[in-house]
């Protein structure tokens, strides 16, 4: 078996407990350990004139962490790949801040990772990069004369041709993916978006098993839909029932129903729709005035981008404005927390909510569903209300499905959440967790790796007819 190599922007210590990790993490780790491996990525700090990697070993894994230069993680991080990037492939398109110097230094810091790993490569390791932060990698390394096989995943959704197209440098881009063997999306749809703008703009050809040309090179497109560490949510939430944290959430809701948001604070989850969904159902439907509390989890996130900075004081605005206005003196509904909880107590919560509420403008898939269906107590489930728009969507077909630009149509979904009878609640829920625990994260990262050991001359030699 390959040794394999992980790429991440951020690494998961060996010392980060697997609670606080989270899935992603504590999968890749697996992954790693069981091969025997090297995790590699930025060590968070930044150093002009940055000294080669920090590499030491924890059992079966090694870690190799890069320090980078401040102007170039600057343009690399919060410039390109969160200020141009990220909105794009979100379709925000009045977000992006696109900057040739940020593009220059988004390069530089992959030739900069390409130059410090390609020591610590031998000819048979199997290189797995992580997301849009690092495109161009693949490129660098074979430059340096890596041939080895090279994945890349893109966590997030891929645009359709009509907006890619808005990004500048978006033909440079592609041509960085031809240098990969296989690229992995998170669903159907985003490689249909990709392969449109191949065969359509950039001139390749598509061939059957995801196959592409593209000039002179050749590789895989295809779709990996990720997924949760399943059984390791349901023993969480089972074993939170009677607890003390449970007896607090409890003795705190006196009865009413919990609809819950679990969301980095990021414009893409769609939050201020939230907001307002959950304040239309309080006015269309005063019978829950009083009966349900809504809690919103969002933990802080990328504030060196001042959009991020901007819907934190938008949301704050829209929180105060729906319990200035709908408030008891003995009930608030709507709870509104900046900070992360371990693992454990969102199992909780997810179990005591009547209501799961995932309602993003744009999501790659959105882990937060899933670990919310899997966390139900099959007995008495929840109702998943999910955005058309997350990936999560193709998959959890059980969950009431929405569009986060209705609001009215939102705050109707809720309402029909917080009314189903127990026998719907329970096929809804079977349908949604025959999905979660078939596909999970374990499947994914196996998935992945065994296409990606497959040699693309295997498959068709040529374009479609
Ligand atoms: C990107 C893509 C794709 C959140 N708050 C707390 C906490 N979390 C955990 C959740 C979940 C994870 O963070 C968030 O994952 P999502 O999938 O919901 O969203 P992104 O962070 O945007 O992730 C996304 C994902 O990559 C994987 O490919 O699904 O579409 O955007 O696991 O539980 N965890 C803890 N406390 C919190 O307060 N412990």
């Amino acid at each position: 078996m390959a040794r394999l190599v992980i790429v991440s922007n951020r690494v998961a210590s060996p010392k980060e407990r697997a609670a606080k990790a989270g899935g992603l993490a504590v999968a890749l780790r697996e992954a790693l350990g069981q091969r025997g491996g090297l995790w590699f990525g930025w060590s968070g700090e930044t150093q002009t004139d940055p000294p080669p990697p920090k590499v030491f070993r924890s059992g079966r894994v090694t870690y190799a962490l890069q320090t980078l230069d401040p102007e170039d993680q600057r343009a690399h991080y919060a410039g390109y790949a969160n200020g141009a990037l990220w909105p794009l492939c979100h379709y925000r398109l009045g977000a992006i801040s696109y900057r040739r110097a940020d593009w220059l230094g988004y390069r530089r810091v992959s030739e900069h990772f390409a130059r410090s790993l390609m020591p610590l490569l031998t000819p048979d390791d199997t290189v797995w990069v992580h997301d849009y932060h690092f495109i161009p990698l693949a490129a660098e390394l074979r430059k340096l004369g890596f041939e080895g096989r090279i994945g890349y995943f893109h966590h997030i959704p891929w645009p359709t041709p009509e907006v890619f197209l808005t990004l500048p440098s978006h033909a440079a881009l592609v041509q960085d993916l031809s240098h990969y063997d296989l690229v992995g999306l998170q669903t159907e749809h985003d490689v249909r978006a990709l392969l449109t703008y191949i065969s359509s703009e950039a001139h390749g050809w598509i061939a059957p098993g995801g196959v592409v040309g593209l000039r002179e090179r050749r590789f895989r497109i295809l779709s990996f839909p990720i997924g949760i560490d399943a059984a390791a949510f349901v023993h969480d939430a089972k074993a939170s029932v009677g607890r003390d944290e449970e007896r607090r959430l409890e003795a705190s809701l006196a009865g009413r129903a919990l609809a819950v948001g679990v969301d980095r604070l990021d414009y893409s989850k769609g939050l201020p729709n939230k907001f307002a969904a959950f304040g239309e159902l309080l006015n269309a439907y005063p019978e829950h005035r009083s009966k349900v509390t809504m809690m919103q989890i969002a933990p802080v996130s990328r504030e060196e981008v001042a959009e991020y900075r901007a819907l934190r004081r938008e949301l704050e605005e829209l929180g105060g404005a729906i319990n200035g206005e709908y408030a008891e003196f003995d009930w608030v509904p709507l709870r509104y927390l900046n900070k992360a909880f371990p693992r454990a107590t969102l199992a909780a919560i997810y179990r005591n909510a009547r209501l799961g509420l995932v309602t993003p403008l744009r999501d790659g898939m959105n882990l937060v569903a899933k670990e919310y269906v899997a966390a139900q107590n099959p007995k008495d489930p929840g109702v998943l209300v999910l955005s058309r728009f997350a990936g999560a969507a193709d998959e959890l077909t059980g969950a009431l499905i929405v569009n986060p630009y209705d609001i009215e149509g939102m705050a109707e979904a809720f309402n029909v959440g917080l009314r189903m009878p127990l026998e719907e609640r329970k096929e809804r829920w079977r349908a949604n967790m025959d999905k979660v625990e078939t596909n999970t994260i374990h499947e994914w990262c196996e998935n992945f790796i065994a296409e990606l050991s497959r040699p693309v001359d295997q498959f068709t030699a040529g374009p479609e007819s």
